[in-house]
């Protein structure tokens, strides 16, 4: 006998649609919102599973982080706020994928094999962003936890990162925060203020930020935060939820386009701050007061500053054998990772794009600092060195513990690394202008080809060096071998669109510009 109450009846309501096949990606399942209702129908009967397998509770968000409006996502975050572990993606592909009549098959199947207890409690929290059809996929989604007899808890609009925290904070009973929306605004404003207190208002600091919130979730989020910390840190709030999510405006519009979003007229003297649609991701900006023209200080320049100030302030709390170390992917600056190893002293790693390997890796370090250039990444302090921290009565000690409470160790969280960076412009007393100074970027490209299949190119090297097809790397070294030595290109498959990717950097943007054309060219 079925496990599962009233399948039929939502099979009908949600049937599968054929044809299209949609994969569990490194951010979930990411689609057009009307190909996903019976994909979010499922993935609510699979997340009970998952919450039964692992006794205790499971989160999923609905969102397509900075994608287009019309596009929506689903993804799972398991108990410590983390990503969903790996071997379960292709599981949670499968049960998306079957056809109708084969779900419950495919169920009791799992049910099998994992020993799963359908007698038990399986709890999952879910949240959305602010697209227009997340109501209804959120809607399919509690229909999938009903019929496998789960329990749900809807948080209604969060960003991506704080229903991270509130999963982490419930399985930990509290320990890492309450777990409320309000637990998170309380936990991030306490750490600030007392952080603010410490070092006071430092004359090169002006306390006012200028944020886009795409027109989504982070700015009526950061609305809501702002009443927590008052005039210590005052904002503009630009695009707002009226607005078409992600549309000119954004973290990946200024990102990619290299420029301020289009509503936007730069003042200098002013500190500007783009989130993406979910609020994980976060790109600052300003206009330079001798050149008059944009500047953008992404991931890159976070890591360093971040890098910089824990590597100061650990030596002044007399924890010099902490080490700080630095993850990034290979679209980091080049520039960044010479600055990281040569003037920081600091080990850097370089791992596959997307999010789970640079938290993995950052995991395994003292302290691990992760951005990918694209504005999205946090901070990991390992257990001992928290309870380090936590127990010394040094003064710089203290101000590090705050600060370990003002970052979000879930995952990459705009809001709380907007924090991160004001207290330690305050701390170093210092202007973007400053931050930006630290060093130069090398000029790149990024392109984007479709094409009929990404996975005919193959990679090694974190990503750096083509494997396949054969004769591809050795052409790319040749021609990268005419621009100078700081020139690097690489090409690799996308893992969230049909597109390979290309990639290069140069002394000057003609250069980059012409070595990812030349790129290209060998590729197709
Ligand atoms: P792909 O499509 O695999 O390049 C993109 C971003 C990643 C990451 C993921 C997940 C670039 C070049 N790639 O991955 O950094 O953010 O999306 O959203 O920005
Ligand atoms: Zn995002």
């Amino acid at each position: 006998m079925s496990t599962l109450t009233n399948l039929e009846t939502f099979l009908e309501k949600y049937p599968a649609e054929s044809g299209t096949r949609i994969n569990y990606g490194t951010s979930g399942f990411r689609h057009k919102a009307d190909k996903l209702s019976h994909i979010a129908f499922r993935v609510g009967i699979f997340a009970v599973l998952r919450a039964r397998y692992k006794k205790a509770i499971i989160g999923a968000i609905i969102t397509a982080s900075h994608n287009p409006e019309e596009d929506n996502g689903i993804k799972f975050i398991d108990p410590m706020g983390e990503m969903l572990e790996d071997s379960w993606e292709s599981l949670v592909t499968d049960l998306a994928n079957v056809p109708d009549d084969q779900v419950d098959k495919t169920v009791q199947a799992l049910i099998a094999r994992f020993g799963i207890d359908m007698a038990t409690d399986g709890i999952v929290y879910v949240g959305r962003d602010t697209r227009k059809s997340s109501p209804t996929l959120c809607e399919a989604l509690l229909a999938g936890i009903k019929v496998a007899n789960g329990t749900s808890i809807d948080f209604g609009l969060l960003t991506t990162p704080q229903l991270h925290y509130i999963v982490r904070s419930k399985n930990t009973n509290g320990q890492y925060g309450e777990p409320t929306e309000d637990g998170y605004y309380q936990k991030l404003s306490n750490a600030f203020l007392r952080l603010n207190q410490l070092i006071g208002n430092n004359p090169n600091y002006k306390p006012h930020l200028v944020v886009d919130g795409a027109n989504g979730i982070g700015a009526l989020q950061l609305t809501k935060f702002s009443k927590f910390i008052g005039d210590k840190l005052t904002f503009e709030i630009v695009h707002e939820p009226q607005g078409i999510l992600n549309y000119q405006c954004g973290a990946d519009f200024v990102k990619v386009n290299q420029r301020e979003p289009k509503s936007i007229v730069l003042k200098v003297d002013q500190r500007y701050a783009s989130f993406d649609g979910d609020a994980d991701r976060i790109i600052y900006y300003y206009k330079n007061s001798k050149d008059d023209k944009f500047h953008m200080l992404d991931g890159d320049k976070i890591a360093v500053l971040v890098a910089k100030y824990l590597k100061e302030t650990l030596a002044a709390a007399a924890f010099d054998d902490i080490a700080v170390s630095i993850v990034q992917t290979a679209y980091a600056n080049g520039s960044s990772t010479i600055y990281m190893r040569e003037v920081l002293n600091m080990e850097t790693f370089c791992v596959p794009t997307g999010v789970k390997h640079l938290h993995h890796k950052a995991g395994q370090c003292q302290v691990g600092v992760y951005f990918e250039a694209n504005g999205h990444g946090t901070i990991l302090f390992s257990e001992d060195v928290e309870r380090r921290i936590k127990q010394s009565t040094n003064p710089k000690a203290i101000q590090l513990s705050h600060f370990i409470d003002l970052v979000n160790q879930t995952v990459g969280d705009a809001i709380s690394d907007m924090l991160v960076v004001e207290t330690i412009l305050n701390s170093l007393n210092i202007t973007i202008e400053d931050w930006d100074s630290l060093y130069n970027d090398l000029p790149n490209r990024l392109l984007k080809q479709e094409v009929v299949d990404r996975n005919v190119i193959t990679t090694t090297d974190a990503e750096r060096r083509c494997v396949l097809p054969s004769g591809l790397q050795a052409a790319i070294d040749e021609t990268v071998g005419h621009f100078g030595s700081k020139a690097r290109s690489f090409v690799r498959p996308s893992g969230t669109e049909d597109v390979v990717r290309i990639f290069a950097e140069a002394q000057s943007q003609t250069d980059a510009d012409l070595l990812a054309k030349k790129v290209a060219n060998l590729v197709f």
